[in-house]
């Protein structure tokens, strides 16, 4: 059956895939309540909100007996700007698209069964269930790393009530004695697989609407959406695996920082509309380029 799902998968566009039950485990669960109690999920309210479906995800579809895991590559896309997968059409259209084509051959296949989509749209800790799944394994940089695309591909899955025979995690460490992305944060945001959002430049740029403290504004250099040192500088990042599938923005990418602005200043819509850019709003970004600008003129 997996392999009938597997093949199904592929000619759904979707390139990597496995299946887990659904529980976590203690550890898991202890360190993330630990990070939400250390306060590192920054102004991320939701993310305490449904702490407690986030580790008990089987609330979400009654008698769920596993979870679907799949990984979207996506390309690395140069930018003195903005962060790669900004660059790109947004992943959540795409995926959810792909993902609701799947449920179909999947309701249409196993008569019966339930299924629920997610893409970072229900509390569920995506990177856990890949590592669960053996699509790769958790880096120090906190990110899904598989052997093939690096740390460069979304996640999405679903969940379902079908029984499916469970693949194991992948047993190798990426990491060993690397500490490249530690090490290479403007910020100190990174300890050994923990993220602290509070120091995050990723994390000011995309999702903090307020005001962002002096001594991040001054770390973020000429950046003005997301960062991304700490997967630029990571070995599984330097294949340059050619991934097809997506419509790359070359004029934002090559766009200087006076350029973006009169772009979102003519029409945020026009220009970002496609972009997860457009997801964070035109006064974000206008308040990064704001930003930006300052320390270019620093230099
Ligand atoms: C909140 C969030 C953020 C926050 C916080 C990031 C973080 N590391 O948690 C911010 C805004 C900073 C962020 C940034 C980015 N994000 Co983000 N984000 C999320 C989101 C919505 C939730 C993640 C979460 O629950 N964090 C909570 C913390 C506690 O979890 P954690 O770091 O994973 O920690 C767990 C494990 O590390 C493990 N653990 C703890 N200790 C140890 C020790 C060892 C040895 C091991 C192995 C494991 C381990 O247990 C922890 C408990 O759960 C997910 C989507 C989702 N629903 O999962 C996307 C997601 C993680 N982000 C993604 C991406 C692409 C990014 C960015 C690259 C893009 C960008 N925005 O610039 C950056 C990368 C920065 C980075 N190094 O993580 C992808 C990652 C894909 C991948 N390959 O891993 C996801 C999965 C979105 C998606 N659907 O594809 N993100
Ligand atoms: S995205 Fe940037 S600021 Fe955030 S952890 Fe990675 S290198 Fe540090
Ligand atoms: S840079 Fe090194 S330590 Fe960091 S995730 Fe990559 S391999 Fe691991």
């Amino acid at each position: 059956m997996n392999q009938k799902i597997r093949e199904a998968a592929l000619g759904a566009g979707i390139p990597l895939i496995g299946f887990c039950t659904p529980q976590i485990d203690t550890r898991t669960k202890n360190a993330f309540q630990n990070w939400l109690e250390t306060g590192m999920h920054a102004d991320m309210a939701y993310l305490h909100k449904t702490r407690n479906t986030r580790r008990v995800i089987e609330e979400f579809l009654p008698g769920q007996k596993s979870v679907i895991i799949c990984g979207f590559p996506y390309p690395a896309v140069e930018s003195k700007h903005v962060v790669s997968y900004a660059l790109i059409n947004d992943y959540h259209a795409l995926l959810h698209e792909k993902l609701e084509t799947f449920c179909l051959y999947l309701t249409k296949a196993f008569s019966g069964i339930k299924t629920k989509v997610f893409i970072d749209t229900l509390p569920v800790l995506e990177k856990v269930y890949a590592s669960k799944a053996g699509l790769g394994c958790i880096g120090k940089n906190t990110l899904l790393l598989s052997k093939k695309y690096g740390s460069r591909l979304f996640l999405g899955g679903i969940m379902t009530d079908l029984e499916i025979e469970h693949d194991g995690p992948e047993k190798w460490d990426p990491c060993g004695s690397c500490r490249k992305c530690i090490d290479a944060c403007p910020t100190r945001a990174l300890d050994a697989y923990v993220l602290d959002a509070r120091k995050c430049i990723s994390y000011h740029t995309i999702e903090n609407k307020g005001e962002i403290p002096e001594d991040i504004t001054e770390k973020m250099g000429e950046m003005v959406y997301g960062c991304g040192i700490c997967e630029k500088v990571c070995p599984w990042n330097n294949k340059n695996t050619v991934v097809p599938g997506w419509d790359v923005y070359e004029d934002l990418a090559n766009a200087d920082v006076e350029t973006l602005k009169i772009l979102a200043g003519e029409s945020f819509k026009k220009h970002f509309g496609k972009t997860p850019v457009y997801h964070s709003g035109k006064r974000v970004f206008l308040r990064n380029i704001v930003i930006a600008v300052a320390n270019k003129a620093r230099q």
